[in-house]
């Protein structure tokens, strides 16, 4: 039997396990990314280990997300990342050299490697035909040390893309059509693999446009093969070396198949507060925009930004719209000076940001109360943009910019001929901003600053889990509700203490208080509990306030691991009714938990308040089920090495 290109790629990397959907596998990283707001943690995980040079084929650390630099912490931390990368043999890519996902494409990734990534956005990578994954900073710590990366072998989705776009159309509309199809939970164990005649259509940038934003889908990754073009782009980035030919093996099976027309496709937009919340720009109308924000990890190539300039060059802004801009990398801000396309944005109102993340994640431009926003990024959750009650659309960048002009949500091709932009021969090469490591032998003093605080590290699993439900929250619930980012509170991810006095404050302002007050208990949770970011900040911070376990209707992939890594229990209820059998403030009890864990995958939660049983699953490897007694990762992989 064939193999599709994912399997293919795992099976070249398989250290352990079995290659059947749904069992625990693990593989050998051949590299590995961290950026900065998840960085430190990583790095000070890495330094747990003792493990003096990683062992990675390449790891690179980005600085991104985090530099307003509004007071000392921002600043020491890159200094701290800045030491320790050339200290342990990893590449610094300092801040202002652009957003990791959008240099990692142009200048590191390998068709056919893996990459683990610290930023659920890895997966960018999955537009040369890598096998890119995002995980918490402990996981990546251990693929940095050589150790492989353990994941439930996913089911691989193929998407058939027929045909080619129409004019105004863009790649962010076939992702937010994915979307559409497969909501946000529609991902969960599968990666979603790209085939069909259309992708011949598309250039690198534009597929890893598509790739970013599988991870909204909850996806485990998305990939598309490595053919002609991805060849073309790595050429024009001098890096024809790298390339190998990948593709599917012709009788390659798939356990699911969805098919799209890009003919049939038009401007799409994901309404508030979701990415899975698409309608058309048509359907949507033309409601008033107050503000602008292109750039982010999805929609930041130079083709992009180009595409813009062409739409804004020789005009004005809306006097009501504020348009912001922020190119993805240096490369391309480069790119777009030396070719006049920056003066053309500048000339039209737009105000230019650094190559970061910037708005996207919060760090600065919050939209006014109430105002609507249209986003290119990839997450428009409640809140992220900083200003709880302004409305995100997340859009393409045509729709983003013709908007701008107009001041209102226009569907593009009213405006008549779309700009064509070619794909450059040669991009511009300079990697001046990445710091190559201390080489091996050479003395490097790591620098820490005083808002980086140790991390709190969980004890075995006791024999009896008891605690109060401290709260029960609803579906899709978001790492940016469990552990919010905004401007104010990024500069301390490396403080987890001071981070745990704002957990799951945008669902009730009183859960840390009412924690600490009760000394932990648990979290009820619906379906897709811990959707969107990889931040281990939010299993950290929970554990921090003494959270034992979570209960919940099902779990986003990357936060389930997190939360094993740090010894708080995942479980999901037997029976989705049960759900409304414990509500906030009942007392429950795991009786008999080590045996219970170690013997099956189904415990009893004993609801005192109620007076009833309560069967919930543990979905756990034996591996899992002994990092969880052992009290989370750290403590297992300690436990290992005596
Ligand atoms: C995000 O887009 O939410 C982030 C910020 O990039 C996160 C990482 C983080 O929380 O630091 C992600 O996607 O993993
Ligand atoms: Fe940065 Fe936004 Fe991409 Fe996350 S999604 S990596 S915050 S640009």
């Amino acid at each position: 039997m064939g193999l599709n290109l994912a399997q293919k790629i795992i099976k070249e990397h398989l250290v352990s396990g079995e290659m059947v959907a749904g069992k625990e596998i693990s593989i050998k990283i051949d590299q590995t990314l961290t950026q900065d707001s998840t960085g430190t943690m990583a790095y000070l995980q890495f330094e747990a280990m003792g493990i003096p040079r990683v062992k990675t084929k390449k790891s690179v650390a980005y600085i991104d997300h985090n530099t307003l630099q509004a007071g000392f912490e921002n600043a020491d931390d890159h200094k701290y990342i800045q030491t320790v990368a050339a200290k342990h043999g990893v590449y610094f890519s300092r801040p202002g050299n652009g957003i990791c996902h959008q240099v990692h494409l142009e200048r590191f990734g390998v068709p056919g490697m893996t990459l683990l990534g610290s930023d659920s956005h890895t997966p960018t990578g999955g537009g040369i035909g890598m096998l890119a994954i995002g995980a918490g900073g402990l996981d990546v710590a251990v693929a940095m040390g050589g150790g492989p990366y353990y994941l439930m072998m996913p089911k691989v989705c193929k998407v058939v893309l027929k045909g080619s776009l129409k004019p105004w159309v863009a790649a962010k509309d076939i992702i937010l059509e994915v979307l559409r199809l497969l909501t946000v939970k529609g991902g969960v164990g599968k990666v979603i693999e790209y085939g069909g005649d259309g992708i011949k259509t598309l250039t690198v940038p534009e597929r890893a446009t598509i790739t970013n934003m599988g991870a909204e889908l909850g996806a485990t990754t998305s990939i598309f093969p490595s053919d002609e073009i991805t060849l073309e782009f790595l050429k024009a980035q001098g890096r024809e070396q790298d390339w190998v030919e990948l593709k599917p093996d012709e009788d390659a099976q798939y356990d699911e198949v969805v098919e799209i027309n890009l003919d049939e496709l038009e401007p799409l937009a994901a309404q508030p507060h979701s990415p899975d919340n698409i309608a058309s720009v048509k359907e949507i109308g033309k409601i008033k925009v107050d503000q602008v924000a292109i750039g982010s990890c999805t929609n930041s190539s130079f083709m992009d930004m180009m595409k813009v300039a062409r739409i804004l060059k020789g005009k004005t802004i809306n006097p009501d719209v504020s348009l912001v801009i922020a190119p993805g990398s240096k490369q391309v801000l480069t790119m777009l000076a030396e070719n006049g396309a920056l003066a053309d944005m500048v000339a039209a109102g737009a105000r230019i940001l650094e190559s970061a993340c910037g708005p996207c994640i919060g760090m600065g431009q919050a939209p006014a109360s109430d105002a609507v926003s249209l986003r290119t990024f990839n997450r428009n959750f409640e809140g992220r943009s900083g200003t709880p009650s302004a409305k995100v659309y997340l859009v393409s960048p045509e729709v983003a910019a013709v908007g701008a002009i107009t001041g209102v949500l226009t569907d593009p091709r009213e405006l008549g001929e779309a700009p064509v932009v070619e794909m450059p021969k040669s991009f511009l090469i300079n990697d001046n901003m990445v710091v190559a490591p201390a080489p091996e032998g050479v003395e490097v003093e790591v620098a820490r600053g005083p808002n980086i605080k140790p991390f709190p590290v969980n004890k075995a699993l006791s024999d009896e889990v008891a605690g109060k439900a401290l709260i029960k929250v609803g579906d899709n619930i978001t790492t940016d509700h469990i552990m919010p980012s905004n401007a104010k509170l990024l500069p301390f991810r490396s403080n987890v203490p001071y981070l745990a006095e704002f957990c799951l404050t945008p669902c009730d302002a009183e859960f840390p208080k009412r924690a600490k007050e009760n000394g932990g208990g648990f979290i009820i949770g619906g379906s897709n509990y811990g959707q969107g970011s990889s931040r281990e900040h939010a299993a950290l911070a929970p554990l921090q306030l003494g959270v034992k376990g979570v209960i919940a209707k099902s779990f986003a992939r990357i936060h389930m691991a997190n939360l094993i890594n740090s010894g708080i229990l995942p479980m999901t209820f037997v029976n989705e009714g049960d759900y409304d059998a414990i509500d906030m403030g009942d007392e429950l009890v795991l009786q008999n938990a080590r045996q219970q864990i170690k013997s099956g995958s189904e415990l009893t939660i004993k609801n005192k308040t109620k007076n009833k049983e309560i069967k919930v699953a543990v979905a756990l490897s034996g591996r899992q089920a002994d990092m969880i007694l052992a009290g989370g990762l750290l403590n297992y992989t300690r436990e290992q090495n005596v």
